[in-house]
This record gives C-alpha cells, sequence and structure tokens, in this order.
C-alpha cells in the first residue's frame, strides 16, 4: 500500500516541509510540498535523495567494535554502552574531567532537538566542560563581534522589508544558509527583486547568486576588511549614515570615521582587487537602500580574519540603523522554542566573551570565547600530553577526518585517543578510525521539529525562518528488518543512567529567549522522544499539541509579537570603534602593504571553497543518485589559468601548500576570478586512499595548518584563501 505522508526534511538546516511517498513501510520518494505555507513546493536535490538516505546500502544498521586488527564487527549497542561508560569512568578516573571532550557536528543540530540537549546535559553532568562543535570553524567572528560591538535586542530588518541586501562570501542560492530565505531562496529572491530590492553580491566567484546581483564585486579573497572599511569610510563622508539611530544608540562614531579615514576606496581598490567606483557605488547603493542589511557567509570568515570582518559588518549595518524599531512587527518570533524577548534596546558589549573566558587551552594562548571552544585546537590538546590532556572523544553527528582544519593533525589526534566514539548513520572517514561507532536511527525513522530552524533565526540574517511558521513530524516509518538501532539522544541518556549521573536537559539557550528552568533526567522510567521534546517546548508560545493537530507545516501569526519600546532610564549603546578591532584593521593593512600573509612570492594560486548542490558537508557522498556521476571535488580554475598552466580540463593535478600537498582533478569554471583554485571541502579522505582520487576526491582541508595564520580570539586558520602552487601530476 502507497501513502503519502508530510515531514520534514533534515537532510540540511533549511528544514524544508515536504512529502514523503512510503511503500509498505520504504519511503520511495520524497518531493516538495506545494501547500506548505512557507516552503510552497520547495525540495533541493538533496531533498529528493532523503528517503534514499534511509535506504542506503552503506547504511549502517549495528554499532561497531574495532578489533585489535583494525577491522569492526557488530556489537549490540547496550553492550557499547556498557563498555563504553565503563572505559569513560576509567579514563576520567585516571585523568581528570578534562580529558573527556566531545564534538558536535552539522548533523547534531539536523535532528530532533532532543538529541543536542541531551548530549550537553549529559557531558555537562560529568564535570567536564570540554564540549565542542562545528562553529568555530564556521564563522566564529559572528558571536565574538557580537560582543564586542554589543546587540540590538530586536532583529535585524527582515528580508521581507528590505531595499537592498549585501551578501559577501555567501551563496544562498546553493547552500540555502543565510542572506536570503532558507526557504526557496531562488523565488524569494526573485519576487524581491520584482519588488525592488537591489541585490549586492562581493565574491571571487561570480556565483550562482552573483549572477542574479544588481552588483557584483569579483574581489580577490581575503581582502574584505578593506572593502568594509572602504565602504564606511565613503559613507560616512557623504553623510549618508543615520543619524538618528546613532546619536541615540552608538558609541564610537568619531573614532570609527577616523581610523577609516585613512582607507578611502581609491587607496585600497587595488588590494581589494576592483575598481573604485565599484566599492563608492556599493555604498552608497547600500546606505540609500534604507531598510536591508549587509552579511558574510564561510568564504570571508574563512580567509583569516573571522571577528574582524563580523565586527566591520555589524559596524555597517548599524550606522546605517539596520534594526527593527518600536512597534514594529517581528517577522520571526519562535513559536515551539523558548518566547523570544524583542526591545529596542542596544546591550552593550561584552568584551570578556570575546578575549576569553572559562576553559583556558594549553595551545596558542585560546580559550572559550562567545563562539565556543576553539575546535582547531582540539586535535592539539589530543596530542600535547601532560596535565589536561584529551584522551577521549565522542563525535555526535560531525565529521572530524573529513571537516576539521589540518587534516593530517587531525588523523595523528584520531590515533592517539584511548577512546574515540562516533555516532553516524554510516561507516564515515572518523567512523573507520574510531573503536566504537554508534549506530543510530535516520530521520524519517524518528519524529522531528522545526525548533532548529527557530533558533537560526537568531544567528543571522536570511537564517531560520521568516515568519512564525512551525512543524512538527512523527517518526514516519520503522526500522529496518533486523537492525539494532537507536536515537542520538538515547546513546546519551543510556551513558548517564550507566555512570549514575544527575542530569538536567536544558531547551537551547539563546539571548533573545525567556530561560526555563529544564528537566531532570528521570532513570527510573525511560522517556520516549515525544515526552522530551514537552520538555523542551514548554512554555512556548504555540503549545507543541496545537503544532501536532496539524500534518505539515502551519504558520501561526497570532499572538503577533511587536518591538517593545526601550526600558525606563536604560542607558546600554552599540560600539562600533573597539580599540582592539582598530588595531587588528591597522595590522590587516599594514602587513598587506608590507607584503605578509600574502606569499605571492611563493605561491601562485590562492584555493578557496565553494559548496556544491547535491552534497552537505561529507554526508551524501555514498548516495550514487545524489552524486550525479560526479564521485569527486574538481579542483576548478579559470580556464585562461587552466590553459595558461599548459594543462586541460579533467588532467590531474599536484596542489600544495605550505602544510602539505593534495591531488586534484582540474574543472574549467569561468566564473572564478584568476589566480584561484575553487574546491568543495569535506571530500577525500585518510592519505592511504589517496590513489582513489576519481572516486572520492581530495581533501582541502589536508592543506591548511592549524598552528600558522590562526586568529587569535577564536584560534580559527585560514581554511579558505590558501596560498597554493600547482604542478601537473605525471
Ligand atoms: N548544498 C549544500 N548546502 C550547504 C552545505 C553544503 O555542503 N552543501 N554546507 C552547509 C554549511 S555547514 C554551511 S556553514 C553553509 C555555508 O554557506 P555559504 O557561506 O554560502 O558557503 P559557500 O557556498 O561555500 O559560499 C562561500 C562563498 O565565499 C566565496 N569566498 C571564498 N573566499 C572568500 C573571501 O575571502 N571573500 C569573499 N568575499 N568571498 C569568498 C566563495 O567563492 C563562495 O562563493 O552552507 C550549508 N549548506
Ligand atoms: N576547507 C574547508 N573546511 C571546512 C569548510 C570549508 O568550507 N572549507 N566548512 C566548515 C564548516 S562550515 C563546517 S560546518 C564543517 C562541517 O563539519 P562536520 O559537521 O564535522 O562535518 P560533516 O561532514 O557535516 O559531518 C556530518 C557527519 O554526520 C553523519 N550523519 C549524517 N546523517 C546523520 C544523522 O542523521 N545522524 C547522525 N548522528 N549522524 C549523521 C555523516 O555521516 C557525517 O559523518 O566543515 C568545515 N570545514
Ligand atoms: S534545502 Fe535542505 S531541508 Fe530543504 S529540501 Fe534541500 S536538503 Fe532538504
Ligand atoms: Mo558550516
Amino acid at each position: 500500500m502507497t501513502e503519502i505522508k508530510h515531514t520534514i526534511c533534515r537532510a540540511c538546516h533549511a528544514g524544508c516541509g515536504v512529502l514523503v511517498e512510503i511503500d509498505n513501510g520504504r519511503p520511495i520518494s520524497t518531493k516538495g510540498n506545494p501547500d506548505d505555507p512557507l516552503f510552497k513546493g520547495f525540495c533541493c536535490i538533496k531533498g529528493q535523495n532523503f528517503h534514499s538516505t534511509r535506504n542506503n546500502p552503506n547504511r549502517l544498521l549495528r554499532s561497531q567494535k574495532r578489533q585489535a586488527d583494525g577491522s569492526y564487527i557488530d556489537i549490540p549497542v547496550e553492550q557499547a554502552m556498557d563498555e563504553i561508560a565503563e572505559k569513560i569512568q576509567n579514563i576520567m578516573a585516571n585523568n581528570g574531567r578534562r580529558s573527556l571532550a566531545t564534538y558536535s557536528g552539522t548533523m547534531a543540530a539536523n535532528g530532533s532537538a532532543a538529541n543536542s540537549a541531551m548530549s550537553s546535559a549529559w557531558l555537562k553532568a560529568t564535570g567536564s566542560r570540554m564540549g565542542f562543535n562545528s562553529n568555530t570553524i564556521d564563522q566564529p567572528g559572528k558571536m565574538v563581534a557580537a560582543a564586542l560591538h554589543g546587540k540590538w535586542m530586536a532583529p535585524e530588518h527582515n528580508f521581507a522589508q528590505a531595499k537592498v541586501i549585501m551578501l559577501i562570501g555567501v551563496n544562498p542560492l546553493v547552500a540555502m544558509s543565510g542572506g536570503i530565505p532558507h526557504s526557496n531562496p531562488g523565488r524569494a529572491l526573485t519576487d524581491a527583486m520584482n519588488n525592488g530590492l537591489e541585490l549586492i553580491v562581493v565574491d571571487p566567484r561570480r556565483t550562482e547568486t552573483a549572477r542574479r546581483a544588481t552588483l557584483f564585486l569579483q574581489v580577490k579573497p581575503g581582502r574584505d576588511p578593506l572593502l568594509l572599511a572602504a565602504m564606511i569610510n565613503t559613507i560616512f563622508t557623504e553623510n549618508l549614515h543615520d543619524h538618528d539611530f546613532t546619536t541615540q544608540h552608538v558609541d564610537g562614531l568619531t573614532e570609527l570615521s577616523k581610523v577609516v579615514s585613512q582607507f578611502p576606496a581609491d587607496k585600497v581598490a587595488d588590494l581589494v582587487g576592483v575598481k573604485a567606483q565599484q566599492i563608492i557605488e556599493a555604498a552608497r547603493l547600500f546606505a540609500n537602500g534604507k531598510m536591508g542589511v549587509a552579511t558574510a557567509g564561510t568564504g570571508p570568515n574563512m580567509s583569516g580574519n573571522t571577528t574582524l570582518i563580523e565586527y566591520l559588518l555589524l559596524s555597517l549595518n548599524t550606522i546605517c540603523g539596520r534594526w527593527q524599531r518600536a512597534g514594529e512587527k517581528v517577522f520571526e518570533p519562535t513559536s515551539l522554542g523558548q518566547p523570544t524577548i524583542a526591545k529596542a534596546q542596544a546591550l552593550p558589549p561584552y568584551p570578556e566573551y570575546a578575549y576569553g573566558f572559562g576553559e583556558k587551552f594549553r595551545v596558542r594562548q585560546l580559550s572559550n570565547t562567545a563562539a565556543g571552544l576553539p575546535t582547531a585546537a582540539l586535535a592539539d590538546e589530543i596530542l600535547l600530553p601532560g596535565e589536561g590532556q584529551v584522551k577521549a572523544l565522542i563525535c555526535h553527528g560531525g565529521n572530524p577526518v573529513a571537516a576539521w582544519p589540518d587534516q593530517l593533525k587531525t588523523i595523528s589526534a584520531m590515533k592517539e585517543l584511548e577512546l574515540l566514539v562516533q555516532i553516524d548513520v554510516t561507516q564515515s572517514a572518523t567512523a573507520r578510525m574510531a573503536d566504537y561507532v554508534i549506530a543510530v536511527k535516520h530521520s524519517l525513522e524518528c519524529s522531528g521539529t522545526s525548533l532548529a530552524q527557530e533558533y537560526l533565526s537568531g544567528y543571522a540574517p536570511g537564517f531560520g525562518l521568516t515568519a512564525a511558521y512551525s512543524h512538527y513530524t512523527p517518526a514516519l516509518v520503522d526500522v529496518p528488518d533486523n537492525s539494532d538501532l537507536i536515537e542520538d539522544w538515547e546513546f546519551f541518556y543510556g551513558l548517564g543512567k550507566r555512570m549514575k549521573l544527575d542530569m538536567t536537559m536544558k531547551p537551547m539557550s539563546f539571548s533573545g529567549t525567556v530561560r526555563v528552568p529544564g528537566y531532570r533526567v528521570d532513570y527510573s522510567r525511560k522517556p520516549t522522544s515525544d515526552e522530551l521534546l514537552e520538555h523542551l517546548t514548554i512554555g512556548s508560545r504555540i503549545p507543541l499539541a496545537t503544532v501536532k493537530e496539524h500534518a505539515g507545516g502551519t504558520v501561526y501569526p497570532e499572538p503577533a509579537l511587536y518591538v517593545s519600546e526601550a526600558d525606563k532610564d536604560w542607558q546600554g549603546r552599540l560600539n562600533i570603534a573597539n580599540s582592539q578591532m582598530m588595531a587588528d584593521l591597522q595590522t590587516f593593512y599594514e602587513e598587506l602593504q608590507e607584503g605578509l600573509n600574502t606569499d605571492e612570492d611563493r605561491h601562485a594560486f590562492r584555493l578557496i571553497s565553494r559548496r556544491q548542490i547535491n552534497i552537505l558537508n561529507s554526508t551524501g557522498r555514498d548516495i550514487a543518485e545524489q552524486l550525479h556521476g560526479k564521485s569527486y571535488n574538481p579542483a576548478y580554475m579559470h580556464p585562461d589559468d587552466i590553459s595558461a598552466a599548459g594543462l586541460n580540463a579533467g588532467d590531474k593535478i599536484v596542489i600544495s601548500s605550505d602544510r602539505a600537498s593534495i591531488m586534484g582533478i582540474v574543472g574549467a569554471d569561468k566564473n572564478l576570478r584568476r589566480g584561484l583554485i575553487s574546491m568543495t571541502h569535506c571530500w577525500g579522505d585518510r592519505p592511504e586512499l589517496d590513489d582513489q582520487l576519481e572516486k572520492i576526491g581530495a581533501n582541502t582541508g589536508r592543506l591548511t595548518s592549524v598552528e600558522s595564520n590562526y586568529e587569535s580570539y577564536t584560534g580559527m586558520p585560514r581554511m579558505s584563501n590558501i596560498p597554493v602552487s600547482i604542478i601537473a601530476a605525471n
């Protein structure tokens, strides 16, 4: 019997409302749901294969234990939990609390909200504070810069209100990630541009998004701070800033305008790689747009100056007053999440969270920041002997061997661990180095909500939902026969029970939402996943039971939320001229002038990253239907660069950085600026498998070093804009 069911696609963080066709308990197709009020029928290539990842022949159906010879055998998950709990207790008893760490990757966030909440509750109860996630190898400057700038306690201008949007190194038509609403970004952009939206795109590649821009600046990678400084200078000199907003709420106007006056457009244009007139035009277009925001993606954030870029961006938005004011409607209040608080006032800077607090690291003087613990330092914390050495790592929905910078160091670290546990759906690159692999249920076998998307709305412009939308889906199919699978949260629950830990599970806390006490985990009766969701949505604007009544996503406009007036006598002001940031801008310029950090004499190319529509980081590489016949990541170059190097598309090359070399297969991309190689991350595997280049691609993370050119606040190394040389491979 075939039936069609509503569900949430959890193949990426967009969380589209889709329809899954189920034939006798087996999902056989996924399509967009034309009646979904927000996603309106949208379903990308990954989404169209959501069911394929459930039926994947390579899928892990039982947990695995590594044998002395490196092979794996099935292990009942209950026994795996017994053994792992005992090992963790021994490791912690011998080496202290800091010897245990967790790493949560992209897929930890996409599944049920209970998964991350339970893993955090477990880690906290063990006493370890070493919880890492992929945020610090993504765009950590967003949180650190907010700590230095302060936060407006209401949202930025919504896409629906915008007259102008500026996207710096972000490609939402492919990544569905920021800048343009994730719910069908192509259509959202067309509609908005038909209504007069101006789109400014800044990218070294004429991306899918850039091709639709009003103004496109094809910049050199890594120069965004100078572009932003020059734009801010133009806005001040032409008096285009928002006088009322800045007078009432902002400190540092005089200082910032003085600093940026050193970087007029004509002085920095060559360094940025565009004409001065284009910079001036971008500044005018943005400032005169009156409504709308500027935002950056992974490209610039990975180019070495994540905090400085995000700080200048916040300053640009702030001088143009791009924040919602009292009385304006909040477009995306949380529905199932803790209620949003929106007030027209500034939370002043909290710099202690930017310059480090809490857990201190033994390497590179790093520490915790507002962005979380520096993931780029975890491999060193595993490798460095002595007190505080990390000996046990639980990886949850992430893939360090594929994704972390400095792959060779990561591999050494994974080998050094006394205990590596990987929670995964497939035998990923990291799973194949783990002592235990915990096989977990596919999302279609689990209930889920749009909570993750609600919280993402507060992350950065264009993220998450654009309306008061909410969606709950029950589990749609059973686990395959002869499998032994659990939900991710059950693993942490199972460990907590065995280790007799007193755990309290809390909803994700987010600035701008009400806090609740949380649920004390009860081991006498195991909760169901839906009971945990009840706990995680206590006090929500819309009760979970109401959301559950409707199959498919629904919009809940009432009760509407409006930005309230500032508290009486509120004194908080935003700061746009933090002295450390102003000094960093100066240093950035001086080093560029002196040729430092450019390596132009030694390396002719810069390797930059890009995303591809059909694969999400490393997930989906083992799904034949998703690959479209290309099971590697081409090394894209401009056709003129290809011929100048005496190469042809399809040739193999050796790409070398100061850290390491990888092989690549040349692909032609006329949309690239010259002097660049543009390659997707998270491909390839360990060096032993390099001879399978055509089958598995190459890992760009191997070219990066966590020890050089890293950002001092977040520890994030350069993961894009990497100086490289190429030669033809024989
Ligand atoms: N299909 C698909 N979707 C995804 C993902 C995926 O792998 N596949 N990954 C998800 C994840 S984890 C994330 S974080 C988001 C990321 O989403 P995005 O941030 O949009 O990531 P990219 O698509 O790689 O776009 C980065 C852009 O930056 C440009 N760039 C590189 N260096 C620089 C620079 O120095 N300056 C400027 N101005 N531009 C530069 C690149 O050319 C590229 O176009 O996407 C998410 N969505
Ligand atoms: N050079 C370079 N490096 C980069 C980037 C770049 O642009 N350039 N991007 C960076 C960014 S933005 C990020 S976010 C990181 C990504 O870093 P990670 O999140 O560590 O990497 P992913 O490949 O997304 O890992 C997802 C893992 O989850 C598993 N998985 C899939 N489905 C499920 C599921 O339902 N449940 C569970 N438990 N597991 C599942 C997959 O098999 C895979 O092992 O990479 C970073 N690395
Ligand atoms: S954008 Fe993301 S959530 Fe939407 S269909 Fe594609 S993979 Fe699924
Ligand atoms: Mo990411």
